[in-house]
């Protein structure tokens, strides 16, 4: 009797749980981490609709993306898709900037890593799902490799995602951040956005508005008058790590 009653307290406070959580997803190794630098950890993500998954830019020294695709076109933005733009984050950095990302669909949804440099992140395997099947996400992650074998830097693929807030199936309230002091970002979202409660019926209730992010008219901030003050000594700093990189 009582043990039945405490399991299903136990199950009642493990469903509630399960309802809103926090999912930390690193974005980028670096030269200690097992799989090397191209990749999300973890890759594959069950996410209830409602959770928020902490992307964490903590990938030393990364300049990389969280862009929205599809499972067919893995390495290529979805129109419409969220893009967390280009996070720069120099070698030797603390406290990394994050992104906040909440889900509002059932859905599966792709994601992928649109730097080419110093080789396509992607076509080295930078993908990531959200509620997909370890199967697809083995095909997808494989057919997205494939594609490292007729790179040329020419090629317009994969394509630079636009910043945006608002995706299929989920969207952030607000760009990456901090960017500040040595974290430089490029193509990042602006403004913010309100995110209606999202029903626990797996439909999404926003975010899929095919416009994408809102267009809030802003003037530079003296964070990133400094951003761009710094940017040579970062850019400089970020040479040196591509070449080790190399
Ligand atoms: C996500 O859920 C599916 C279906 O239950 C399961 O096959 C898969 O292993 C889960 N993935 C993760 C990363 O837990
Ligand atoms: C991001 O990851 C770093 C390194 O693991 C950690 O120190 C930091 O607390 C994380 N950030 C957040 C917001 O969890
Ligand atoms: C990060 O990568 C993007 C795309 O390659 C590039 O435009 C940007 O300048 C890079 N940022 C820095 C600080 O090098
Ligand atoms: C993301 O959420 C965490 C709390 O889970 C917070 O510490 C962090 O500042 C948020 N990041 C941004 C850019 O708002
Ligand atoms: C759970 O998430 C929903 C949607 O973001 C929010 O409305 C609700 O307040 C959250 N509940 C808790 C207990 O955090
Ligand atoms: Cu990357």
């Amino acid at each position: 009797m009582r043990t039945a009653f405490f399991t299903a307290v136990l199950s009642l406070a493990a469903a509630a749980f399960a309802q809103n959580t926090t999912i930390q997803v690193q974005v980028g190794g670096d030269s200690t981490t097992s799989g090397g630098v191209f990749q999300f950890i973890p890759a594959q993500i069950n996410a209830t609709v409602g959770s928020v998954i902490t992307f964490n830019f903590s990938g030393n020294p990364g300049n990389h993306t969280v862009a929205q695709s599809t499972a067919a076109d893995p390495c290529n933005p979805l129109s419409g898709g969220f893009s967390s733009g280009f996070i720069s984050v120099p070698a030797g950095s603390t406290g990394f900037p994050t992104w906040n990302l909440t889900v509002l669909s059932s859905e599966p949804i792709w994601f992928f890593c649109a730097q080419r440099l110093p080789s396509p992140h992607c076509y080295n395997g930078m993908v990531g799902g959200i509620n997909v099947s370890p199967t697809n996400f083995a095909n997808v992650q494989s057919s997205a490799k494939a594609l490292l074998a007729s790179f040329s830097a020419s090629s317009t693929e994969p394509g630079v995602p636009t910043g945006a807030l608002s995706g299929s199936g989920a969207a952030a309230s607000a760009g990456p951040g901090p960017l500040t002091g040595s974290f430089v970002g490029e193509s990042t979202p602006t403004g913010s956005l309100s995110i209606a409660s999202p029903s626990s019926s797996g439909t999404p209730s926003g975010g899929s508005s095919a416009g994408g992010a809102p267009s809030p008219t802003t003037t530079p901030s003296a964070a990133s008058m400094g951003a761009v003050v710094s940017f040579s000594a970062v850019a400089l700093a970020l040479l040196s790590s591509v070449v080790v990189l190399m």
